[in-house]
């Protein structure tokens, strides 16, 4: 796994700086995500900003993740990480079907903050190796996905605990900002030179 991201991030992004930051409610798989891609150090903080931030570097791709949810009164201080993202990765505990409003919620405020509109988003509905998971379909009707206008996105199922379906994922990822890149669309706002 590890070498086939590395493999990826290599031939897709050479010197490019990409920042892609990973977001979901509590317990719906990030940190096990962060740890099967094997990129490099898991590295913890919490900084005084009150709220605990998972950061992966891999050369010039860093992943910066925390938890969503609960704390309306901080949302305002993720603008500190939002700002420059190229891709946000929005990972879903398809299990949850209690919650699936609350991610909603939570998604559809991130997607709308102005630092956010550019992103390209990546969607994993996590956990498909449980009997009783919404299928990606269903997690991406739960998301409102579909009523995106003008926006890149991507739906993957995936199983952290073994690593499925997070190549893929992170393949078209990696695709769709190479073709951005490319075509000279900023990907991010608050970045003026390409
Ligand atoms: N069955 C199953 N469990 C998972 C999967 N991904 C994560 N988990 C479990 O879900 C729990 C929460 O995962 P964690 O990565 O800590 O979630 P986070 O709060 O989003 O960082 C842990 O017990 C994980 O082992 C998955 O794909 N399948
Ligand atoms: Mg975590």
């Amino acid at each position: 796994m590890g070498q086939a991201i590395r493999k990826l991030f290599d031939s897709f992004f050479g010197n490019q700086e990409m920042r892609v930051v990973m977001l979901g409610l509590d317990a719906a798989g990030k940190t096990t995500i962060l740890y099967k891609l094997h990129i490099g150090e898991v590295l913890s903080t919490v900084p005084t900003i009150g709220f605990n931030v998972e950061k992966v570097q891999y050369k010039n791709v860093v992943f910066t993740v925390w938890d969503v949810g609960g704390q309306e009164k901080l949302r305002p201080l993720w603008r500190h990480y939002f700002n420059n993202t190229d891709g946000l990765i929005y990972v879903v505990d398809s299990l949850d079907r209690e919650r699936i409003g609350k991610a909603k919620q939570e998604f559809q405020a991130i997607i709308r903050d102005p630092f956010m509109q550019n992103s390209v988003i990546l969607v994993f509905a996590n956990k498909q190796d449980m009997k009783g998971a919404m299928t990606p379909m269903e997690v991406c009707e739960g998301l409102g996905l579909y009523d995106l206008k003008n926006r890149r996105w991507h739906i993957q199922g995936t199983c952290a605990i073994r690593g499925d379906g997070l190549y893929e994922g992170l393949d078209w990822l990696a695709g769709t900002l190479k073709e951005l890149r490319a075509s000279g669309f900023s990907t991010s706002v608050g970045t003026s030179s390409f």
